[in-house]
């Protein structure tokens, strides 16, 4: 990989102030979690994976192993040999090993995620492993639709972490209607869902001891301070995580803990105290829940994997 492949595809311009202005003049305030994805709140990101309360990313890279063998030996059993892994939102890149390792004859992998220099690292420490795989960057919002140049290889998605959750239910059947799009007739995806489960243990996960998660969220003001001029206090926020179970969501909020205003790019933002500003939402969904939502998105489920007590879970999709 060179730069000038990493640096192929690039967002646009003014996007995120655009954004980050249209947020904070809405009632509600919120701003878009993709931004929380510089290389400090990537970096960020990872750190929550550390932790023994984040259950998401240990229970799913447990449960990976037997889905990559079982996978490997349905596709075995199809004849399935020239495959490509594309990851959607790839991050660090920590899982898709796991499926390497598994899938032997995968000698193709498009990575993409909006963030460019953790991107480039990551393709670089994975091209350092797998010496024989051919890895393609792509500097991309998943959550836009991609084109692919035409290949004669079987695309396999890959979208673990419960990213999925981050979108509303619309987004996420366009989400999966579009990666059905770029990925190709008879392609499959792998994709990890969070599960509902007790309140305590989704409570912990976004409210860890720590406070890295706080870090995470906040860090949202720290780029739009320093990347859009904004005068954010950060000592003036709060980081608020709660179970939305009416909705089967946890929502993240930075909450005013007074009366202030905030200036960004000449306008000035009123907030009242308690008023929040709505960062995230990761919604956990029940397994036959998501079965149906990829069924409207063109996705037949072949195989859903459960990992003790119901933790998280891994589908494998055809389109
Ligand atoms: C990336 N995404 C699936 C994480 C989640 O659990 O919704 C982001 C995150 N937010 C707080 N902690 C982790």
């Amino acid at each position: 990989m060179n730069e000038a492949q990493a640096l192929a595809i690039k967002p646009t311009g003014n996007e995120f102030l655009d954004d980050v202005l249209e947020g904070l003049r809405a009632a509600p305030k919120s701003l878009p979690p993709k931004y929380f994805y510089d290389s400090v709140g990537s970096q960020y990101f990872d750190e929550i994976c550390n932790l023994t309360d984040y259950y998401p990313y240990h229970t799913e890279l447990e449960l990976l192993p037997q889905v990559g063998h079982e996978i490997a030996q349905r596709f075995h059993a199809r004849g399935l040999q020239n495959l490509e892994i594309v990851e959607f939102g790839a991050g660090s890149l920590r899982k898709v090993g796991i499926l390497l390792r598994a899938l032997r004859t995968v000698r193709h992998f498009t990575a993409i995620d909006i963030s460019q220099e953790h991107l480039i690292e990551a393709c670089r420490t994975l091209e350092s492993q797998y010496r024989e795989l051919t890895i393609h960057p792509c500097v991309h919002d998943f959550t836009k639709p991609l084109k692919l140049s035409p290949s004669d290889r079987t695309r396999v998605g890959f979208f673990p972490g419960s990213t999925i959750g981050n979108l509303d239910r619309d987004q996420a059947r366009t989400f999966l209607r579009n990666a059905g799009k770029t990925l190709g007739s008879a392609s499959y995806m792998i994709i990890g869902v969070d599960t509902q489960k007790p309140e305590p243990i989704l409570h912990r996960a976004y409210n860890d001891g720590k406070g890295v998660t706080a870090r995470f969220n906040k860090n949202m003001l720290v780029r739009i301070n320093r990347e859009l001029g904004g005068d954010f206090t950060l000592e003036n926020f709060a980081h608020h995580a709660f179970y939305n179970s009416e909705l089967g969501r946890i929502e993240m909020h930075l909450r005013s803990l007074k009366e202030q205003a905030v200036n960004i790019d000449g306008e000035r933002f009123h907030f009242g105290r308690g008023e929040s500003i709505h960062t995230e939402n990761s919604y956990k969904y029940r397994p036959v829940d998501f079965t149906q939502l990829a069924k409207e998105a063109g996705w037949s489920t072949e195989r859903l994997w459960l990992a003790p007590e119901d933790l998280f879970s891994i589908s494998l999709l055809k389109y």
